[in-house]
């Protein structure tokens, strides 16, 4: 569906609850805000389900508009979501019950009755933006949690997903008198204590593949522990991989409990197309930054990324 008839679609309905992924980054989690503000702007009831592992860099942005519990809706949205797996427990309930499925991920697994796909946007906000706007003014409320869903999705517009799009977006949003500055210092200039020990350990032990082509780095539980960090210190850790010289194909490799590794992978999209690499080890993503979780201990699940790579990329 285009967004004018996905904003039809929506100005049809009420009691609507808005769905977010697993790990939220600020894609969903504005995507999220900016659409349940719109609608209320439109004098619907609307909520955002409240998503458990939102971490408190990415909550002020959606805690406004949690739904409070028992909250019987009637119509269902996801946005930014691509893939069944990642809904979270409490979601799960809605799997089979997603009326409109809004995202930008090639991968999108089909599983909104209604869909809004376009996966030439850097961001999903970008997509939601343009439903904002045919469904009333985008006022600065619904403006300040898309401008974090689109610089978070870009690095602050610097991955090659940016287009001449996302930057006539961000001005747009921009002119409703939002304070950007302050969102990219917070989310782009502002770095945890912990959060610095964190990285100088991942670089204090990355390995180097092809010629320094590749590199990856590694967060292992015992290292979460020694330095006491969490979720809010761990937002993002692939950008880390990306900005050594030399290399096109950049891993982190994040334990999980239970003996999995969540593996982010970030490349140039061209020598390595990181979803094809992914799609290798059951995940999935863009072709320039995908994810895969895969069970092991550590030295199967590196071995079985470096094949994977050299099975999509050569030696
Ligand atoms: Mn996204």
């Amino acid at each position: 569906m285009t967004t004018k008839e996905t904003a039809a679609l929506l100005r049809q309905q009420d009691r609507i609850l808005i769905l977010t992924h697993r790990r939220p980054d600020g894609d969903t989690i504005g995507c999220a805000a900016a659409l349940c503000s719109a609608l209320r702007a439109l004098g619907k009831t609307a909520y955002v389900l409240t998503n458990p592992e939102t971490t408190d860099l990415y909550r002020p942005y959606a805690a406004p508009y949690w739904a409070p519990e028992g909250f019987q809706p009637d119509f269902v949205v996801s946005v930014d979501i691509a893939a069944r797996g990642l809904f979270f427990p409490a979601e799960e309930i809605y799997l089979e019950r997603v009326d409109l499925a809004i995202d930008h991920h090639p991968s999108y697994e089909g599983f909104g009755k209604a869909s809004c796909v376009d996966p030439s946007r850097a961001a999903c906000g970008e997509i939601v933006y343009e439903i904002c706007r045919e469904l009333g003014e985008v006022t600065p409320e619904a403006a300040l949690p898309l401008y974090v869903a689109i610089a978070t999705d870009t690095g602050c517009f610097v991955y090659t997903n940016t287009t001449a799009n996302t930057h006539a977006v961000a001005a747009a949003l921009m002119a409703t008198g939002i304070d950007a500055g302050a969102v990219n210092k917070r989310h782009f200039r502002t770095k945890s204590r912990k959060r610095i020990a964190l990285e100088a350990d991942m670089l204090s032990h990355m390995e180097f593949y092809q010629e320094g082509r590749v590199v990856f780095l590694f967060v292992p539980l015992r290292l979460m522990e020694r330095l006491g960090a969490d979720e809010n210190d761990a937002d993002d850790l692939a950008t880390l991989a990306t900005i050594i010289g030399g290399v096109d194909c950049g891993a982190i490799f994040r334990e999980l409990p239970g003996g999995e590794w969540k593996i982010s992978l970030r490349t140039d999209g061209v020598r390595v197309n990181a979803t094809k690499v992914c799609k290798r080890l059951g995940g999935g993503g863009h072709a320039a930054a995908a994810g895969a979780t895969v069970p092991g201990d550590l030295d199967a699940v590196r071995a079985a990324l470096l094949s994977a790579i050299q099975a999509e990329a050569g030696a």
